[in-house]
């Protein structure tokens, strides 16, 4: 069949991101189908699009749905009118089966059907695609695929996809020059799955809680691909690069062995840290370290259920610190339990830290399968048949939002920092 997939993600910060699930998507369809990709970033207007989906002629079309909003309280964005726009044309030009996936979709696929007026929608991992094509062209019932979404129906959450994954990284395509000429940020994965259970994540109904390790001589390969193909930097996508430590160096490890030159970066938990592990990752190219904190008061963390406690996340900071490593955290401030004695212990604590940047995110966004959103049911904040597609945001009652801010901004952080909406 003739698909064509469409990355609908406009949004150009922090930087644009190169639309790396797409990659997977047409890696699992393999050479059995005609798979072209366009990236809205690189298409750049609705009538470039018309036109190329003219010449193409497609028979199916994937639309991945990565933003739903920015999360961001100060200066919000939604992106839904956008996709409706990019939706319209596709209609308008052909006649193809309009199929939606992504992150952003896994969080609201029956809502975002019903906005799209999209055919079918895949939640969870887009590796099924081949499978609904397969019964789409054989007339069987599509949604016996576990995932897979028609408008008014149900879906089972999938069980996460075991195969090793394939990443189609093709050299020709079009957008990737759009992003090695807007700074030359790639992105990897190196596994997927997050075992952890933070009150407020959709990261594990994402992508499973169950991690699948790529190994790691795979990763090492397709990240010199990256970096043959001219990337400057390259980004980790795993929602933690150090929950399986001894992969983590071995990817390092395999990245050393196969003369791998540029830097890359993550996102971590401030767990406590193995021996050597930074200096490990360091000598791997690893410049850069995204903590998720979250707080600074053990009560905070408890709270959020994250699976450290202040203690490690200073000693995670000095080992990182002393390999050499740029270091950001992010904290969430306001969420359940939060009062003004918890922001003084993170605040005071966030003091005695050196060389680092901070990310604030006041209010945390509410999303369907947390335990955060079971509680904001039970507090009355929301209800449980609200459509959270419209971005809500929990902040207890305890602290004003405002107040926060304020201090944040007269704080001698308010130079190296971001206030935002939610993670
Ligand atoms: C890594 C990451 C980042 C990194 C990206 C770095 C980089 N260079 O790539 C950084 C930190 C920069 C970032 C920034 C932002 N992010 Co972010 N990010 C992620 C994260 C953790 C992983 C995304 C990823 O690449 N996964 C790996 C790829 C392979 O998976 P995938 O894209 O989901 O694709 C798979 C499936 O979704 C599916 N699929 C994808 N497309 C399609 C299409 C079809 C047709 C089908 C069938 C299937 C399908 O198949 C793929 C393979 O299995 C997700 C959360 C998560 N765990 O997914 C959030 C996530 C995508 N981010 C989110 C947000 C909000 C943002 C920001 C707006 C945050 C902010 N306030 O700054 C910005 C936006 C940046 C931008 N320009 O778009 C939200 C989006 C939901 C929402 N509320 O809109 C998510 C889901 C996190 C969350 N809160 O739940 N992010």
């Amino acid at each position: 069949m003739r698909v064509l997939l469409i990355s609908a993600n406009t949004l150009v910060e922090p930087y644009p991101v190169y639309p790396l699930g797409l990659d997977y998507v047409a890696g699992s369809l393999g050479r059995h189908h005609d798979v072209r990709i366009m990236d809205m970033n690189d298409v750049g207007n609705l009538e470039s699009l018309g036109k190329a989906i003219q010449d193409f002629v497609p028979q199916v079309i994937g639309l991945s749905l990565r933003n739903i909003d920015n999360t961001d309280t100060t200066d919000r964005k939604e992106f839904v009118d956008d996709y409706r726009a990019v939706v319209r044309v596709a209609r308008q030009y052909s006649d193809a089966i309009l199929v939606c996936g992504g992150g952003g979709f896994t969080i609201f696929p029956e809502e975002m059907l019903e906005i799209l007026q999209a055919d079918y929608g895949i939640v969870g991992e887009g590796e099924r695609f081949s499978l609904l094509l397969e019964a789409i062209d054989k007339r069987k019932d599509a949604t016996a695929i576990p995932g897979v979404v028609v408008r008014g129906g149900h879906y089972r959450v999938p069980v996460p996809w075991q195969q090793e994954p394939v990443r189609a990284f093709r050299t020709e395509d079009s957008h990737l020059r759009f992003y090695l000429k807007k700074g030359g940020m790639l992105n990897l994965q190196t596994k997927r799955g997050c075992p952890y259970g933070c009150i407020y994540c959709s990261y594990p109904h994402i992508e499973g809680k169950q991690l699948r390790l790529v190994s790691p001589g795979k990763v090492a390969e397709t990240a010199k691909k990256l970096e043959d193909a001219g990337a400057k930097y390259f980004y980790v996508t795993d929602a933690l690069f150090n929950s399986d430590l001894s992969h983590s160096i071995a990817v390092a490890r395999a990245f050393k062995k196969i003369g791998l030159t540029i830097p890359w970066g993550a996102f971590f938990a401030p767990n406590r840290p193995s021996r050597d592990f930074f200096n490990i990752l360091a000598d791997a190219g690893l410049t850069h370290v995204e903590f998720g904190t979250e707080a600074l008061s053990d009560k905070m963390l408890a709270s959020y259920r994250k699976p450290f406690r202040r203690r490690h996340v200073f000693e995670a900071h000095a080992e990182a610190i002393q390999a050499g490593l740029h270091v950001a955290h992010y904290f969430l401030l306001g969420g359940p339990g939060e009062t003004l004695a918890t922001l003084d212990e993170t605040f005071t604590h966030i003091e005695l830290f050196e060389k680092a940047v901070f990310f604030f995110f006041c209010g945390i966004r509410i999303y369907p399968h947390t335990e955060l959103y079971h509680m904001a049911v039970g507090e009355g904040r929301i209800s449980s048949s609200q459509n959270l597609v419209k971005p809500v945001f929990y902040h207890t009652d305890a602290v004003d939002r405002e107040d926060v801010i304020d201090e944040l901004a007269k704080s001698r952080f308010a130079l190296s920092v971001r206030i935002l909406g939610a993670a």
